[in-house]
């Protein structure tokens, strides 16, 4: 398990609620699970919030010590991420990473295929925005298998740390059943001292925590 930075979780959950990314309310999450919050990744929609979601992700892949040779991110919302991610780390780190990333339906001219970018080789983690059940990851390794390369992480801006069918999260069945490295900027607990305070919100989280969390 690789541990949640603090200062850089409360920095992303800040500029998620200012940038509306990150709701409170009611909705229904594509397992049909009701949820107090909900978390919408497309609404990091300029400049200054993807450079600054880029340098969040880069950090925290950075202190996590992970060893890879290339960023893959999902269509859709993986595209900006990943490429965010690598700007950020080339700026921060001096060092270039290949980026990659796929398309959802398959191409028969042109260039042809499903993937664009780098070529996927090597040790590949695979860069999304919000982990609840899994199913989007699962769909990833799967691509990324076909090819000469192994998935070695998954890094997402958010973990929800629900329950899938047994008693782990789906991070952790994901960690587990590919022997990879799960790293979030922030997850449900991070959330949870966030919202200290707050004790409306704080409430309904916890409710929703207790019946859905890990
Ligand atoms: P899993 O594939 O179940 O892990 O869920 C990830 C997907 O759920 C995302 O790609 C979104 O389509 C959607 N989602 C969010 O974007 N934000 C949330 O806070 C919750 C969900 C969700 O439906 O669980």
């Amino acid at each position: 398990k690789i541990d949640i930075d603090m200062n850089i979780a409360h920095e992303f959950l800040a500029l998620a609620i200012k940038k509306k990314v990150l709701k409170f309310g009611e909705f229904t999450l594509k397992s049909g699970r009701v949820s107090p919050y909900f978390f919408n990744a497309g609404l990091f929609d300029d400049g200054y919030s993807l450079s600054l979601l880029g340098e969040y992700y880069a950090q925290t892949i950075k202190s996590s010590g992970l060893k890879f040779d290339m960023l893959y991110g999902p269509a859709y919302k993986g595209i900006p991420l990943a490429t965010a991610i690598a700007v950020a780390w080339y700026r921060l780190y001096d060092e270039n990473i290949p980026v990659a990333f796929n398309r959802k339906e398959k191409k028969s001219h042109g260039e042809g295929g499903v993937l664009i970018g780098a070529p996927v080789q090597g040790n590949v983690l695979i860069v999304d925005d919000v982990v609840s059940a899994g199913t989007s990851v699962r769909e990833s390794i799967v691509v990324i298998n076909q090819q000469a390369a192994e998935v070695v992480g998954i890094a997402v801006a958010l973990d929800r740390q629900e329950k899938g069918d047994g008693e782990l999260s789906a991070m952790q069945e994901l960690a587990q059943t590919f022997d990879l490295a799960t790293i979030s900027i922030a997850n449900l607990d991070s959330l949870f001292d966030y919202l200290q305070g707050d004790e409306n919100k704080l409430n309904k989280v916890a409710n929703y925590r207790q019946k859905y969390g890990v």
